[in-house]
């Protein structure tokens, strides 16, 4: 009997992370009975062509979904899909859908069901309910139309993630990810959820404050696994909070080592999990191929870092600092500016301990983005309270994306000193170039040192000649 065709379908973006999120649904379902065809819009060049192909054969199309450009792509496709055929249910999942359940059913008629949150166990359900016409009234974690109406199911308790099997990359063509990252660069998740409750991240909301993770064991497997098969140089965790337990990190560096993966790897790290580190085990790390780590500190300010209930102190951000420069460690340190009622003192300390961590290694970078109200967290319900409209439709979601400005809180004149202070930092600590970049990096640490970006030439003349990117 020949395989149903499940076709899942991943938004174009610029960036070209591995789309886990597929690959992890799609790896749930029994591969005996269905054939999973991962169509991802950044990679293939013919999506409509492609999705023709297989239509004939499809139980349902998936996709995934965050808030952003990705939507209005997303919408385009299944608006196709049901052109081609109207009853073959397509099925919205991830960031967005969790967060808009039956809003995203209320605008669009092109979409059928919404998934909330984890969504292995829920789409193998579904799928299974799909393929055998039964009623998907009582799915967990999902949202569907009940008598015309949006409707949502109660939510499906978050599963251990030691306890799905493993995920089938042979789904994508892995070679070309590898091509377009032009590095051997393996993107993998551990855990899923996070402790924490800061103010203006949609995790608390999301999973509710929960965390799940697959155990130092079962990972080292996988990844010995995975590594002999698709022979990548370096591991790119996309974990919200990798650090969590300092025992596990302890048991997966010795697993790296044990297992002679010789690969490099990075992750993402709470500055407080950072500063209980044991020395121990900073230096596993960094021995099992540890190159880089995301800690966000978000401000300067340790007030405005209080106020968005980050539970980090500035001077654990240094120790961390301090321990990767010793170990030779990477770190991207991202902050926010431009929150709602940020005061002009806040934005002195950030830029103050942006200059200080920059000064402290050219392994360090520190991007800085403007506070956008995405939707799910507490800093954005306070925004909206105050008066702010957040986009109301489908439509106005995919136009809210990160690449653009700040909110209209943020003075012209403030933004202006963001734009130039972010564009000169690239230029005094940007390695590139060799001698000929010389008298510009020169040009580009006085300005920083100074603040002065005054008659800012050396950027004007560089937005004339670099195109920006039109999608995240
Ligand atoms: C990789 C990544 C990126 C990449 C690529 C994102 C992409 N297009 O895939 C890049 C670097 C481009 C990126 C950019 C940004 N990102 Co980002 N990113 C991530 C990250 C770290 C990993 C995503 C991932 O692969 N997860 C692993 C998979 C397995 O988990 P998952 O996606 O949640 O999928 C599960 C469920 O959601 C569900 N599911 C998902 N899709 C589907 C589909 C179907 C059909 C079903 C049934 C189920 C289902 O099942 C999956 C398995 O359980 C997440 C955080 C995280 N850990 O998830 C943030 C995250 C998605 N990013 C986020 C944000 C805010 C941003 C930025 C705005 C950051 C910034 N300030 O620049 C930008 C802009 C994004 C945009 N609008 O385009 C938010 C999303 C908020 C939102 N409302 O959508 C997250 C959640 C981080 C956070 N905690 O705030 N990001
Ligand atoms: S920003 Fe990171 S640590 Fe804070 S709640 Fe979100 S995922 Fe957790």
């Amino acid at each position: 009997m020949s395989r149903k065709k499940i076709i899942l379908y991943n938004p174009k973006a610029v960036f070209f992370d591995m789309p886990l999120a597929l690959l992890a649904i799609g790896s749930a379902l029994n591969d005996k009975e269905y054939e999973v065809i991962i169509i991802d819009g950044r990679i293939c060049d013919d999506v409509e062509g492609e999705i023709r192909k297989h239509i004939d054969e499809a139980l349902c199309v998936g996709m995934s979904v965050i808030t952003g450009a990705p939507i209005a792509d997303a919408l385009k496709v299944a608006t196709f899909v049901k052109g081609i055929k109207s009853a073959l249910p397509v099925i919205w999942g991830g960031w967005h859908t969790s967060l808009f359940p039956t809003e995203t059913l209320r605008d669009s008629e092109h979409i059928d069901i919404t998934v909330q949150g984890q969504g292995e166990e829920t789409f193998k359900e579904l799928v299974d309910h799909l393929s055998q016409n039964l009623s998907i009234d009582n799915i967990k974690g999902i949202s569907f139309r009940k008598n015309g109406e949006p409707h949502k199911n109660p939510p499906r308790p978050m599963v251990d993630m030691d306890s799905f099997g493993r995920v089938n990359y042979d789904l994508i063509d892995i070679e070309a990810y590898f091509k377009k990252k032009k590095k051997r660069q393996f993107d993998y998740i551990s855990s899923i959820g996070c402790f924490f409750r800061c103010a203006f991240c949609a995790d608390p909301f999301v999973f509710q404050r929960k965390f799940s993770a697959i155990s130092p064991e079962k990972l080292g497997e996988e990844m010995e696994y995975y590594q002999k098969k698709y022979k990548f140089t370096d591991l790119n965790f996309q974990d919200e909070t990798f650090f969590t337990y300092a025992k596990r990190i302890n048991g997966i560096a010795n697993e790296f080592i044990n297992r002679n993966l010789n690969i490099s790897w990075a992750a993402t790290m709470r500055a407080d999990q950072g500063s209980r580190l044991s020395d121990e085990i900073w230096a596993l790390c960094k021995e099992s191929g540890l190159r880089r780590l995301l800690i966000g500190v978000e401000s300067g300010s340790q007030e405005m870092m209080d106020w968005m209930k980050k539970d980090v102190k500035l001077e654990q951000v240094f120790y961390c600092a301090e321990k990767c420069k010793d170990l030779g460690i990477g770190v991207i340190f991202p902050f926010i500016v431009g929150f709602p009622g940020e005061s002009d003192q806040s934005v002195v300390e950030t830029v103050k301990v942006i200059k200080k961590l920059r000064s402290k290694s050219h392994r360090f970078d520190t991007p800085i983005f403007y506070f956008k109200p995405y939707p799910g967290s507490t800093i954005t319900n306070d925004v909206v309270k105050n008066g702010y409209v957040l986009p109301e439709t489908l439509n106005d979601w995919s136009k809210f994306d990160y690449i653009g400005s700040s909110g209209p809180w943020v003075s012209k004149e403030k933004e202006r000193f963001f734009e130039n202070f972010k564009f000169f930092l690239k230029v005094a600590y940007n390695e590139k170039g060799g001698f000929a970049a010389y008298p510009i990096r020169k040009m580009g640490q006085w300005r920083i040192n100074n603040d002065n970006f005054k008659l800012p030439l050396e950027k004007y003349i560089y937005e004339k000649l670099v195109n920006k990117p039109e999608l995240s």
